[in-house]
């Protein structure tokens, strides 16, 4: 069971690539600001907002939890793609479960980042969905500072941007709220299939 990989359904499909994307087999770096400076003993993660029980995970709580290994594609608005990533975290439905479930008006997740006050908004149905997860690792080796040391978020069906590096808490909301990028007219939603990359 441990070693069993979570396939990303989008994996599946016979096309892999989203319309007016193309393949990429570098891993290409792109984020706002560049990375914060992080201490990853001193890294906490926090759930709050509409959620029954809110709480600071610290890294060695986090340490202590339970895996998953997901195979997934990544997919960049700004028009890369790169198949077959293995990340391993923690799935957010367990974040969720910790958090003692979430409350019955709950539409959207804000992820914030350690980075400033960079953040994303997602709807939960991607955000819970069976491949999404705080992801730690990728291809087997603990995160990059550039690519979100210690933790970052990994939500696979949607663009790369809605994965949060240097994640510093999930906020769970009553509405849509829109984040770094989309405030900046990045879409609301981001689905790399109907290529959602600006507008609501
Ligand atoms: N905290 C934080 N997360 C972020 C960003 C950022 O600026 N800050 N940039 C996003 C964007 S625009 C993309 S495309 C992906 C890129 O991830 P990578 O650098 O690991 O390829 O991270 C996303 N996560
Ligand atoms: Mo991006």
């Amino acid at each position: 069971m441990p070693d069993e990989v979570i396939i990303s359904p989008d994996t599946r499909r016979p096309n892999r690539i989203p319309p007016g994307q193309s393949r990429t087999v570098k891993w290409p770096v792109l984020d706002a600001f560049g990375p914060p400076s992080l201490d990853p003993v001193s890294w906490t993660l926090s759930l709050h907002g509409l959620v029954n029980d809110e709480r600071t995970l610290s890294s060695l709580q986090f340490a202590a939890l339970p895996r998953i290994k997901v195979q997934a594609d990544f997919h960049c608005v700004t028009r890369w793609s790169r198949l077959d990533n293995l990340w391993e975290g923690v799935s957010t439905r367990h974040l969720v479960e910790l958090a003692g479930g979430i409350k019955p008006d709950c539409t959207h997740v804000l992820a914030h980042g350690f980075d400033g006050s960079w953040t994303t908004n997602l709807p939960l149905a991607e955000f819970l969905a069976e491949d999404a997860l705080v992801a730690l690792t990728h291809d087997g080796l603990p995160l990059s500072l550039e690519h979100g040391a210690p933790a970052r978020l990994i939500v696979p069906q949607l663009y790369a941007w809605k994965s949060a590096k240097w994640l510093r808490s999930l906020e769970f909301l009553p509405a849509d709220r829109a984040g770094f990028w989309e405030r900046n007219g990045y879409h609301m939603h981001g689905d790399p299939w109907q290529e959602q990359r600006f507008g609501r």
